[in-house]
């Protein structure tokens, strides 16, 4: 069951405001890069996380600075959200050597560690183990960081989620397993791949309950992740939060696919009916009497920040062939 979310105590102005904000950030960013992707400019695939902004604004919101994020070939989002610098992104897309991984990795391998985004990979389901590592390390060194490892839908049929849930279950790690449910992996949807189709009780057999909410919502979002640091903070071990959330563009790529056979004729109205930036400001608007001056204000900072990115990665140079040999071994500890 989806957890009301007109029953739950709202963040304060201030906390709604930044999710907003991060919202606003992370689909701003990603519609420029629509916008450059047809110019070739950015090499790697990308995949946009437009529709599913509410899931990164509220999970890293709840988070400390010094927090862990591990994310996946989706990861624009939970790197805007987590404070990744917006420079280095645009940077890394166009494979420059001013890139958050020396233009080495793409969009599909963001990482910030300064801003705690500590992986993301193209391989699915890859970053869950590495997420358990870390959070196995956070305990050993006693430290109270907790590690947030996210990941899709279609990351839940591979063993590895299961060998590592089972894992941190038994040593009580303090991690949060981010499930975004978008319905479908690539073309394929929930129900093609499985029977049981509430996702979060997926390792309910390994001792992890897990939780599921709106992931449209980002004050729902925020709650739950809120309440699950919370309880990790206090020695609670593992929990499993599912977000339900919508992909609005192609899976790869910066088109859109409404009028594929694979989703049905009503999803693009519901994906807008459901857009998290329009419930995020209508809230806002209502609650918090933000006037559409300051929303467009807000606008025009983040457009400003995002076109410096671009103007940024444009003018940053190429990777010499001596940087290939570079950071590929890390050095002896
Ligand atoms: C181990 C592995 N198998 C298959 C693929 C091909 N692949 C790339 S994305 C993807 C779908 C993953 O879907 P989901 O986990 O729901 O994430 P979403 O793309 O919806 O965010 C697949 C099968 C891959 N990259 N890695
Ligand atoms: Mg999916």
């Amino acid at each position: 069951m989806i957890k009301k979310k007109n029953k739950m105590k709202r963040p304060d102005a201030a906390t709604s405001i930044e999710l907003y904000r991060t919202m606003l950030r992370i689909r701003l960013a990603e519609q420029k890069i629509t916008e450059v992707y047809p110019t070739d400019k950015i090499q790697s695939p990308i995949h946009l996380s437009v529709g599913q902004e509410a899931i990164a604004a509220g999970v890293c919101g709840a988070l400390a600075h010094g927090d862990h994020v591990h994310g996946t070939y989706r990861g624009h989002a939970f790197y805007i959200a987590k404070g990744g610098d917006m420079k280095r992104m645009f940077a890394e897309l166009y494979g420059k050597d001013t890139g958050c991984a020396r233009g080495k990795g793409g969009s599909m391998h963001l990482a910030d560690p300064d801003a705690g985004l500590m992986s993301c990979s193209a391989i699915v389901a890859s970053t869950i183990p590495v997420a358990t590592g870390d959070a196995y390390a956070s305990s050993r060194q006693g430290r109270k960081r907790v590690v947030v490892s996210v990941f899709g839908d279609g990351a839940i049929d591979e063993g590895v989620f299961f060998e590592s849930v089972n894992f941190a279950v038994l040593k009580k790690l303090p991690i949060i397993y981010v499930l975004e449910n978008n319905w479908y992996a690539i073309h394929s949807k929930v129900p093609e791949r499985r029977k049981q189709l509430d996702l979060y009780r997926v390792a309910e057999g390994l001792g992890l309950t897990g939780e599921k909410f709106d992931g449209n919502d980002a004050s729902t979002v925020y709650n739950a992740a809120s309440a699950a640091v919370a309880s990790i903070r206090k020695g609670g071990g593992p929990r499993l939060l599912e977000f339900t959330a919508y992909r609005w563009h192609e899976h790869v790529g910066p088109g859109v696919d409404f009028h594929e056979s694979y989703r049905r004729k009503n999803e693009q109205a519901l994906a807008q009916k459901n857009d998290p930036l329009k419930l995020a400001k209508a809230d806002l608007t209502k609650r918090c009497k933000v006037k559409p001056e300051l929303f467009a204000q807000w606008e025009a900072e983040l457009r400003r920040e995002v076109d410096e990115a671009v103007d940024f990665a444009e003018k940053s140079p190429f990777p010499t062939v001596e940087n290939l040999f570079q950071d590929v071994y890390a050095e002896s500890l």
